[in-house]
């Protein structure tokens, strides 16, 4: 399978997240998309970069003030005379109004986010454009007939809503691949995301639309981030309802509870009845990993790879988190070789 990689991914870094009482370098690093492309080449795999997307083609999952804003916030810091990331202080949570748009940049910034962990540094925008790019140009590939492409984005997408962003992710790189698909023709396209994280975001994206099915394997939201959505009663609304699925797992989840729920996630796909599927590939869910609630072993990443071919349908994998970084690539390496060698 074609790999579709941006070295503009090195441009968002730098920033800051507070973990246990203090700020630390961020968990979502450079090196992680690195080691991946590493991996991959070295398993021989064809890596291209992606085609220049505009802002214009955000338009179809994201709302326009938001993209803007992403796109200009660290100019406007600068011009204020500001270094560094930008961390937004204060959200409108329940009982703040959330149907004005604050003037100001930091308000604005709070306005747009869910979560102080996600800084913006001044290369942000071009990393995250370049990663919406990868999962695009991925469904391209797909929509012209290879039977599977991987879009090695980072920074992540699956926490970023129509319009807010948070979770390390800005733009929804899943999101716009399902969208692709579905404007190159494809009436049906399934979103099966297996990374360790409910993906808030793309499930609110596709909340009320019959076109587009959104499945999650997640731990639990009782304990776990993202914390305000992810619950097995969220099934979609209007056009949409039961169109969403949530298979949330107790923390520390091993293998035999993993693969129980993915075969009920499976199962939705199939009945569904998908032209095509974007996966949400988290390697996360690693046992090893330091921020996340499931313990897989590196040996179940091939199988998850090979159950997610035997859906047999077009494929496009997006690369969403993973934080074990030694472990990484061959994690990553691991699901997209499972897949290749099929699945029964
Ligand atoms: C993004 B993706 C650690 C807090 C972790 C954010 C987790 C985002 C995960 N100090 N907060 O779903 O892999
Ligand atoms: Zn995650």
């Amino acid at each position: 399978m074609r790999v579709v990689h941006s070295p503009l991914h090195a441009r968002h870094q730098g920033g800051k997240e507070l973990h246990r009482g203090e700020l630390v370098p961020c968990f979502e690093s450079p090196a992680r998309a690195e080691l991946i492309l590493e991996a991959v080449r070295r398993a021989g795999f064809e890596v291209s970069e992606p085609r220049a997307l505009s802002a214009q083609e955000l338009l179809g999952v994201h709302d326009a003030g938001f993209v803007d804003f992403l796109r200009t916030a660290h100019a406007e810091w600068r011009a204020a005379g500001k270094e560094g990331f930008m961390i937004p202080s204060a959200f409108p949570a329940r009982g703040l109004r959330q149907d004005r748009v604050p003037a100001g940049l930091n308000g604005r910034m709070g306005f747009y986010c869910f979560d102080p962990g996600t800084p913006i540094v001044e290369g942000t925008w071009d990393a995250a454009l370049a990663a919406a790019g990868c999962a695009v140009t991925a469904a391209e590939l797909v929509a012209e007939g290879a039977p599977s492409a991987y879009a090695l984005c980072r920074p992540p997408g699956h926490h970023a809503g129509h319009a807010v962003y948070g979770g390390y992710c800005f733009l929804n790189n899943a999101a716009l691949a399902a969208q692709r698909l579905r404007e190159l023709g494809l009436a049906r396209v399934a979103v099966l995301d297996v990374d360790a994280h409910h993906g808030n975001g793309t499930q609110e994206i596709f909340w009320e639309r019959a076109d587009v099915l959104y499945v999650s394997l997640h731990g639990t939201p009782e304990t776990d981030y993202p914390y305000f959505l992810g619950w097995a009663d969220e099934r979609g609304a209007g056009a949409g309802e039961g169109f969403t699925r949530n298979l949330p797992l107790p923390r520390d989840a091993r293998w035999p509870e993993y693969a129980a729920a993915l075969e009920e996630a499976l199962e939705a796909v199939g009945r569904f009845g998908a032209g095509a599927l974007v996966v949400s590939l988290g390697v996360d869910t690693f046992a090893g990993d330091p921020i996340s609630p499931i313990a897989l072993g590196a040996e179940h990443f091939p199988l998850l790879g090979a159950r997610l071919a035997s859906l047999r349908l077009p494929t496009v994998i997006v690369q969403e988190g993973g934080y074990a970084v030694a472990d990484i690539g061959g994690n990553v390496l691991g699901v997209l070789n499972g897949f290749e060698r099929g699945g029964d």
